[in-house]
């Protein structure tokens, strides 16, 4: 690990100015369980860290409107425990109870978890380069290690974005608010991912002077009910091989506002609103279900290691929806 100066303001306004004086060299940290292996592991290295610890105010969760909003430190265990996640919003506490183990839960954040690097082998590993790294080509590409790798979406980078807490927000609406230099901007966070056709070598829009600082939901539907499932190697630990968020009402015992999110297979989190529109107005059955993950799997191409996600991705799919349809059912 390279020395680095670490600097701990108490102001949000304080944050910006040190990352902006950094001039790229300065980098935020939350809870440090993904940046602080990086930095021991020499694959990133940066001047100076600036904590975000002390903006006492990014740790609430607030009823904002009917909505909620989560500041950008609330912790995977906030999240997990939280008594206003539940109904429409229990979704969210599933996808945060399924990362890694208590421990990362209790330190991680929810903006760590929404701005985490790639999790790809080679990526971690400080001695090979890569895109990524800003070298010329991608060794995972050629490689038999190919589990966590994408099978959509890739241009040259085939690294998946490995955050739980993404695809139920998604499914859920959310927005994120951005602090820098000229002030709070917010937008979609489906806007926020952004994949290596705009640029290997980041995950999302953000600038090196600006700091994610709140997610906000808005109010769903109160008979919108949603799950999230999470296929993966070990069952405590471990990152999603293949997930889905997957939400919606029913309305004289068809779909509505359904909500189907994809995470472990590409470089961003994946919506499909070609299966949201077959699922829209039908009655929920196995058939559907089938076909609806058909539809959001229809895209793939897999690697050549990696096929096997694909079927997977059915099954986590097809389980999804017929589990929110027994929980709308009340079976
Ligand atoms: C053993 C292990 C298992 C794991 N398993 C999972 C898993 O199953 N699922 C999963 O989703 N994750 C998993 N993780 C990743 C885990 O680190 C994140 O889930 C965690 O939420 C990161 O939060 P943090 O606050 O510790 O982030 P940090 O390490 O502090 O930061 C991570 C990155 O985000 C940036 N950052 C942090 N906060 C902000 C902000 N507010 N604005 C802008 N940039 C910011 C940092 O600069 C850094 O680049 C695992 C990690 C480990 C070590
Ligand atoms: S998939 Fe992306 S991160 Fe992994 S080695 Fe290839 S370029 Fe690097």
């Amino acid at each position: 690990m390279r020395p680095f100066a670490f600097v701990e303001p108490t102001s949000l306004g304080e944050v910006i100015r040190q990352l902006a004086a950094g001039g790229g060299q300065a980098c935020p940290i939350a809870g440090g369980s993904d940046l602080l292996g990086l930095l021991k592991d020499d694959v990133v290295a940066y001047d100076r860290l600036v904590s975000l610890a002390g903006l006492e105010d990014l740790r609430q969760i607030r009823e904002e409107g009917d909505g909620l909003r989560m500041g950008a430190l609330v912790t995977l265990a906030q999240l997990e425990y939280d008594p206003r996640l539940q109904g429409p919003y229990r979704l969210l506490a599933e996808a945060a109870r399924s990362v890694a183990m208590p421990e990362i839960r209790h330190q991680g954040t929810l903006g760590g978890n929404l701005c985490q690097r790639p999790r790809c082998f080679y990526y971690r590993h400080a001695l090979t380069p890569c895109l990524k790294k800003g070298g010329v080509d991608c060794p995972a590409l050629e490689s038999p290690y190919q589990a966590y790798l994408s099978i959509m979406g890739g241009h040259g980078c085939y690294s998946v974005h490995a955050s739980d807490l993404a695809p139920p927000l998604l499914a859920l609406g959310a927005e994120v608010s951005i602090a820098g230099p000229s002030g709070v901007r917010t937008l979609p966070l489906e806007r926020f991912f952004a994949g290596p056709e705009r640029d290997v070598r980041r995950e999302n829009v953000l600038a090196a002077d600006e700091v994610l600082t709140a997610v906000t939901v808005p109010a769903a539907p109160p008979a919108w009910r949603g799950t999230y499932l999470k296929a993966r190697e070990r069952t405590a630990g471990d990152f999603p091989l293949v997930s889905v968020a997957v939400g919606y009402a029913l309305d004289a015992g068809r779909i509505g506002q359904a909500r189907l999110v994809l995470g472990g297979i590409a470089p961003v989190p994946w919506r499909s609103p070609e299966a949201e529109a077959l699922l829209e107005g039908q009655t929920p059955s196995p058939t559907l279900a089938a076909r609806a993950a058909a539809a959001a799997l229809s895209g793939a191409q897999p690697l050549a290691h990696n096929a096997f996600k694909v079927e997977i991705g059915h099954a986590v799919v097809e389980r999804a929806i017929m589990a929110v349809a027994a929980t709308l059912r009340g079976q």
